[in-house]
């Protein structure tokens, strides 16, 4: 077989004519990224059905020497998952993978396609009267393949770990077409090498995630919610500690909102109320959850509250009443990421930092945004609980986007990363590298990291076909 034809037809004869994708008008969706920043192209987009047609998929594209890029969702925020441009890669989407296999209530596990998106995950599991705790905005697109593939955090990790500490068993199909199966539901296995953690957070670029093994938990009974008001990120970390101490692992939720983060997110739902009055410049979202009865956690949210208060941590609180009230509270947390994307111009950095630094980092990374970029809105917010801030300066109403990250993008997001690497950070907490960081990651890995990465890399897929120009720094 030597013509792109006849690779094509040979494709085709695997997955199906429906499933094979060539025209620009079918493909440029799966070769677009979520936030329209890069676009590449690609032979085709293929949508394989099951673990052998991916199987024979990737057996075929070794054979010939031909990339392929992983895709789920399309959620990535770090053009992680579409091709670049002329890449003579192919996509494999696995949106048709879709099928729960199992469900234990014993074992707790959840077994299912790649290409379950993570709110069928969660509805599977509700189903079964028990929760799967992975919680990001996303959820509606993004596939379980994905989650594992990103390692995807979340607003819950503060009490059930991001999708590392979520998963028991993992099938992949590798470079060659081999199937990696190891479907077990397993809470224990010392019998080597965990090699399923090699696919986690490795971004398309090992393997082809094609199942999982998913644990569940018991389903909360009882929700409590609060935006609070906060002096500033210095109160929030206390606030915190204290919740912590008075209600320890029903701390489920501990998220910081800047008042320039919640104006935007008003103004993008159509001038939505904020939940606090007098446009406090610091809010924190928490959220407790138990399986016990709601007016003793509420009573526990409201002691902390106090006790906050007391401390002069907290200025004032609004406490959703109903579940409706938690929805809204999250919605606004939630739909910051769209509000930022529709705004254009923004900065991202998903940062990490030990959760003692934190108020130092913001004070130091917003000194330094307004000397470089002034006048840029101060959208800081996300997973304070877990030590990530979400610190994406977005440009002023009356600078166009493209002018902003011309001039800023680059010196603003090289003095946050320094800053983040002098306080022993990470300059990805939980987005991954994709190309967007990729060779920033030059800057902030050992040697010997970066090589141990490259040897991982070749031992797995040594023709490079997987994900290429992807995570891995030209070294
Ligand atoms: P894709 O975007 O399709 O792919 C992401 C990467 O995984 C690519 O490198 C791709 O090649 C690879 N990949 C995908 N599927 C597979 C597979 N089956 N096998 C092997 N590799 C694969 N992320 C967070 O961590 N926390 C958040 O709170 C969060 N909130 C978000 C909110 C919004 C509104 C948006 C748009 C994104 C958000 N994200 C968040 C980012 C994104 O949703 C996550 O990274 C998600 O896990 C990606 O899943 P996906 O299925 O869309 O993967
Ligand atoms: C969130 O926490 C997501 O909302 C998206 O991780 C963050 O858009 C972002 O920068
Ligand atoms: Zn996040």
């Amino acid at each position: 077989m030597s013509t792109p034809v006849d690779f094509i037809a040979a494709l085709t004869r695997i997955v199906g004519p429906q499933a094979c994708l060539t025209e620009a008008a079918d493909t440029v969706g799966y070769t677009t990224d979520y936030r329209k920043l890069y676009r590449g192209d690609a032979l085709a987009v293929v949508l394989p059905a099951s673990t052998e047609e991916v199987s024979q998929v990737m057996a075929l594209c070794h054979a010939h020497a031909v990339r392929v890029v992983p895709q789920g969702g399309n959620t990535s925020l770090m053009g992680g998952a579409v091709p670049e441009p002329n890449s003579g890669a192919i996509v494999l989407n696995l949106r048709r993978m879709n099928r729960v296999l199992a469900v234990d209530t014993v074992n707790d596990t959840l077994t299912l396609q790649a290409g379950v998106t993570l709110s069928g995950a969660r509805a599977a599991a509700d189903e079964a009267k028990r929760l799967f705790p992975l919680r990001i905005g996303s959820e509606g697109s993004c596939q379980i393949g994905g989650n594992l593939a990103t390692n995807a955090g979340g607003t819950a990790v503060l009490r059930y770990g991001n999708m590392r500490d979520l998963v028991l068993g993992i099938e992949a199909v590798l470079p060659d077409g081999r199937i990696y199966a190891s479907l077990r539901g397993l809470r224990k296995d010392n019998t080597g090498y965990d090699l399923k953690q090699l696919f986690i957070g490795s971004e398309g670029t090992l393997g082809i995630i094609t199942a999982a093994v998913l644990k569940l938990y018991p389903q909360p009974r009882a929700v409590s919610a609060a935006f609070v008001a906060v002096s500033d990120p210095r109160a929030a970390v206390q606030l915190l500690g204290l919740a912590k101490q008075l209600a320890g692992p029903q701390v489920t939720a501990f998220e910081l909102v800047s008042a320039d983060a919640m104006a935007l997110v008003c103004d993008y739902l159509g001038g939505a109320r904020p939940p606090l009055a007098g446009q406090p410049a610091w809010m924190v979202l928490m959220e407790f959850s138990s399986t016990g009865e709601q007016a003793a956690l509420d009573a526990q949210l409201t002691q902390v509250l106090e006790a906050g208060m007391e401390q002069g941590w907290v200025h004032d609180a609004a406490l959703a009443a109903s579940l409706s009230d938690v929805q809204a509270f999250w919605r606004l947390r939630e739909e910051i990421s769209d509000a930022q994307t529709r705004t254009g111009g923004s900065i991202k950095c998903d940062v990490s930092v030990p959760l003692s630094d934190i108020p130092a980092f913001i004070d130091a990374a917003s000194r330094q945004v307004q000397a470089l970029a002034p006048g840029s809105r101060m959208v800081i917010y996300g997973h304070m609980g877990d030590g990530n801030v979400h610190f994406n300066p977005l440009r002023p109403a009356d600078t166009p986007a493209r002018d902003y990250l011309e001039h800023h993008y680059s010196a603003v997001s090289h003095a946050v990363d320094q800053l983040v690497h002098h306080l022993h950070g990470s300059i990805s907490a939980e987005h991954g590298i994709g190309v967007a960081k990729r060779d920033d990651l030059r800057l902030y890995k050992s040697e010997v990291e970066l090589a141990l990465m490259w040897q991982v890399k070749r031992a797995l897929d040594p023709q490079g076909l997987l994900n290429p120009g992807k995570m891995l720094p030209v070294v």
